[in-house]
């Protein structure tokens, strides 16, 4: 019998059981990080200039405006379909100043614009995770006053063990070299994001990522114990970072699916045409009788600045409110037709400003509360 209370402060076991609570991201000071091979192996190589000049100067601060308006906005769209919204407390020079600990220095933080990278949310626990890059170190610190408060009222509380960071947890830049399956991360030590994971009630998938290693893997697996199984799918993604812009589960029996980065873990093959190419994509055999909705390319121009990650982002990284309701970026009509052809209610919100920082809807928050109890879906 499972221990978990579904009238808990913190709940929450898929992603598309109904939102009750979310935490929203701030991209309030958003500061460039320095220059580090973890970064080279997953940020676009048209950025690295702006990465070796400017680390600890401020990102474009018309941009971090026009993206706080729209996380602003963003918030106001969920508290109107219901939803409780939290956010995270900025301090002044929480991003722009130097990390120094007895294992490595930093010149600067990044932000606090990405709760569901630091956070994930577990049954009744929120467990916060020890990133890989040392930018980000001391992520947690804007959502510590909303955690403590969750655990105040019965909320679980866990910090992985935080990675010591040294030189020893990377490939050094001259040997590092970009290819599938290659990672930039050594098994030095357990480091993950928790946007690595991704939620089906006891069944939960991760991949192995420039962010995230085995020995991550291995702590959550141990961590979270019987009641969970931990699937590790493998994907054709050189710059593998977080399965939130890759594999994204909508819904009992459904999901989406970035057509570029094909899974190749298992036996069970659905196939499909991606730019006049016939795509192979071999999921494990538990998937069989699930819908596989393949995701629309992106319409975000090629200028459009994108300073972590690839364009998918935008019609990938959708956010579910239930299992009909999915939140969409506004400018993205082929997503849109696609979900309504699938038989979601979609909520369009601007989101194009915010896009450039790494993530859309999904990146941008981390469940709270989602009506539901812990279930199998297979
Ligand atoms: N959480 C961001 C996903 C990044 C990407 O898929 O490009």
């Amino acid at each position: 019998m499972s221990k978990i209370d579904p009238a808990c402060i913190v709940n929450s076991h898929t992603e598309w059981d109904p939102l009750e609570e979310v935490i929203v991201g701030r991209v309030d000071d958003a500061t460039i990080p320095e220059w580090h091979v973890s970064g080279k192996a997953v940020w676009p190589a048209k950025h690295w200039g702006m990465y070796k000049e400017h680390a600890g100067e401020s990102f474009p601060r018309e941009l971090v405006m026009k993206a706080s308006e729209e996380l602003d906005n963003f918030s106001q769209v969920l508290e109107m379909e219901g939803v409780t919204v939290r956010r995270p407390e900025v301090r002044p020079g929480d991003f722009d100043r130097p990390v120094s600990t007895p294992d490595f220095e930093s010149v600067s933080q990044l932000y606090a614009a990405m709760p569901r990278d630091v956070l994930i949310t577990i049954g009744n626990e929120i467990i916060e995770a020890p990133m890989a890059w040392r930018s980000r170190f001391f992520e947690y610190r804007p959502f510590r006053s909303l955690i403590k408060d969750y655990f105040r009222q019965g909320g679980g509380w866990t910090a992985a063990p935080k990675p010591e960071m040294s030189d020893d947890l990377y490939v050094p830049e001259d040997k590092w070299q970009e290819g599938a399956g290659k990672f930039v991360t050594t098994e030095y030590e357990p480091v993950f994001d928790a946007a690595e994971f991704t939620r089906m009630g006891r069944d939960i998938f991760v991949q192995r990522s420039q962010v995230t290693n085995d020995f991550g893997i291995e702590w959550m697996r141990r961590h979270l114990g019987d009641e969970y199984q931990i699937h590790v799918l493998d994907f054709e993604d050189k710059n593998a970072m977080h399965i939130d812009g890759t594999f994204i589960p909508l819904g009992p029996g459904k999901v989406l699916v970035n057509p570029k980065r094909p899974c190749i873990t298992g036996n069970h093959k659905s196939f499909f045409t991606y730019q006049g190419e016939t795509k192979e994509y071999a999921l494990p055999d538990m998937f069989k009788g699930w819908d596989i909705f393949v995701a629309e390319s992106p319409v975000l121009p090629e200028s459009h600045p994108l300073y972590f990650t690839s364009p998918w982002t935008a019609s990938c990284n959708v956010l579910l409110l239930d299992e009909k309701r999915v939140v969409c970026e506004a400018s993205e009509e082929p997503t849109i037709r696609k979900f309504k052809e699938w038989g979601f209610d979609v909520i369009k919100v601007p989101f194009r400003h915010f896009l450039p920082f790494g993530g859309s809807f999904h990146c941008a928050t981390c469940d709270v509360r989602r009506t539901g109890t812990l279930q199998s879906y297979f």
